[in-house]
């Protein structure tokens, strides 16, 4: 069976307040992807900038600081081989315009500020970005009924 991983997944406010959430949380369940921990929550300034810590220092960090914690976000870990990046391949390029159509982003955002969904980039950045939202206790280890018709 294949060693699976973990990456983070966020439906940002936009993707909540346009009732995506259940089309995107679909996506990744039809893929085979396994979501091993979920959670609604308003991200707190104190976490959105620990989030985006990376980009303290372009003049759009105001913005996405204050548009993360806009609203509600779904929360996810989501688990399967080589996740990581088959995630990001779902969701399309980050500015919108770049996406292709049958990505996330490329079915239903227009702009880069507005783009839907986060993903982690790295096995590291997903680490880190799970622990910011997840305690151990909060993610589930379990196997999917259909994990051998998944996995070779
Ligand atoms: P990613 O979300 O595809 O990993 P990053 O470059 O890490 O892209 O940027 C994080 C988020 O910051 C993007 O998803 C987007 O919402 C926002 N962002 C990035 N660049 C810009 C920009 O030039 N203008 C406005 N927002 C931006």
């Amino acid at each position: 069976m294949a060693e699976l991983e973990r990456t983070f997944v966020m439906v940002k406010p936009d993707g909540v307040q346009r009732g995506l959430v259940g089309e995107i949380i679909s996506r990744f369940e039809r893929r085979g992807l396994k979501i091993a921990a979920m959670k609604m929550l308003v991200v707190s300034d104190e976490l959105a900038k620990q989030h985006y810590a990376e980009h303290a220092s372009k003049p759009f960090f105001p913005g996405l600081v204050g548009f993360i914690k806009s609203g509600p976000v779904v929360a996810m870990v989501v688990e399967g081989k080589n996740v990581v990046p088959l995630v990001r391949s779902m969701l399309g390029a980050t500015n919108p315009a770049n996406s292709n159509p049958g990505t996330i982003r490329g079915d239903f955002a227009l702009d880069t500020g507005r783009n839907v969904i986060h993903a982690s980039d790295s096995p590291e950045s997903a680490k880190r970005e799970i622990s910011l939202y997840f305690n151990t206790s909060e993610i589930a280890t379990y196997s999917r009924i259909d994990e051998q018709w998944l996995y070779e």
